[in-house]
């Protein structure tokens, strides 16, 4: 089977409905047809300042959010990154790879960087894409489901697999972004121009899956919309609504066209409601859930510990052709 690799950071604590929309949910999809590799990226955690004793217990609530939203160890291999000191070995080498000017045109880290100050943002969070592309390397991943936000690292991952291929012969697969088009981008509930963010987004535009389903369906009825009354799926000219069917019909499995019939004259405080009813439905189960496995850390350290052993076996295969391409001198 075709294999897929993707991260997730630990860094918020409770992942939001973005995170999992864009992409926890394709995981969880792939695992079926793939030979998938997921990962908590503690790595990349550390790229902005973190308190060391929350991206501890960061890192096993993002793995038991995982494990709650369906993914299954004996399905895919889940791993954390800081458990396979391959990824950070192999980013050096993708490092001296990357053009300075390339890596200077990544649109996140510019909009990060900007944010905290452009003079305080640590190399880190500079190379932060230089260390996805050797998370996604490091596997042979034909696939890699993330949102849209990340499509321009997948770019730069597959230029540089390309260029290392070119330069020291074939090693690395080519891989290509798996975005899906109804959940590529969830949009922030009160500013439906911007996407859902942990850092970006206004505490009532942000959905977290872990607060309180009450506080979730206040969001949704709060959510901004527009001065029509029409019920209608048009992202240009109805962003907010069509952000609400977007999600509607991604968490119940109904198509657009079927919303909009089923609201047609209808207005938008009940699509709002009835949408608060599938948020709750949907978030309560996945509370209980993430708490069930943050009950039993022995049971989640394990399936972290299993993986993490599966993982490097893959990774260290890699690592070790690409150091011997790149000429270093095997270690007797
Ligand atoms: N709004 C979104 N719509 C669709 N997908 C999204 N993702 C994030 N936001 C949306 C996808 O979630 C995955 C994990 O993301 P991450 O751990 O790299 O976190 P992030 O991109 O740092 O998440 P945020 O909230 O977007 O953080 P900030 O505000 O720091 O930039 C990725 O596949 C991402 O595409």
């Amino acid at each position: 089977p075709l294999r897929v690799l993707s991260g997730i950071q630990p860094t918020a604590g409770s992942f939001h409905l973005g995170n999992y929309l864009g992409a926890v949910r394709q995981w969880v999809a792939l695992q079926e047809t793939h030979d998938a590799f997921y990962t908590v990226v503690d790595l990349h955690a550390i790229t902005l300042p973190q308190d060391p004793a929350e991206l501890r217990s960061n890192t096993r609530l993002a793995a038991a959010q995982l494990l709650a939203a369906g993914l299954d160890p004996e399905r895919c291999t889940l791993f954390v990154q800081s458990h396979v000191p391959e990824h950070a070995q192999l980013a050096w080498v993708m490092n001296c790879l990357t053009g300075f000017g390339e890596a200077s045109r990544m649109t996140q880290f510019k909009d990060k960087s900007s944010r905290q100050g452009a003079d305080r943002a640590s190399v880190g969070l500079f190379t932060y894409p230089i260390l996805q592309v050797a998370d996604i390397l490091l596997y042979q991943a034909n696939e890699v489901p993330v949102g849209e936000d990340q499509r321009q690292h997948i770019e730069l991952t597959r230029d540089l697999a390309e260029r290392f291929n070119g330069r020291f012969g074939q090693t690395f697969t080519v891989p290509a972004p798996h975005i899906l088009k109804e959940t590529a981008k969830i949009y922030d509930l009160q500013d439906p121009s911007i996407k859902m963010s942990k850092s970006a987004s206004t505490p009532k535009g942000l959905i977290n899956l872990l607060e309180e389903p009450k506080a979730t369906a206040k969001k949704v009825k709060s959510a901004v919309t527009d001065t029509g009354t029409e019920i209608r799926y048009d992202a240009e000219n109805k962003p907010g609504i069509s952000n609400l069917l977007s999600i509607y019909s991604t968490l119940t499995g109904a198509g657009i066209a079927e919303l909009e019939q089923k609201y047609a004259g209808k207005g938008y405080g009940a699509l709002k409601t009835d949408l608060a009813e599938v948020m709750i439905d949907f978030v309560t189960p996945f509370r209980e859930r993430t708490q069930q496995y943050l009950d039993d850390p022995e049971t989640l350290d394990s399936i972290l510990a299993k993986g993490a052993e599966k993982a490097r076996a893959v990774a260290a295969e890699t690592l070790s052709q690409a150091y011997e391409k790149v000429g270093f001198l095997p270690a007797k």
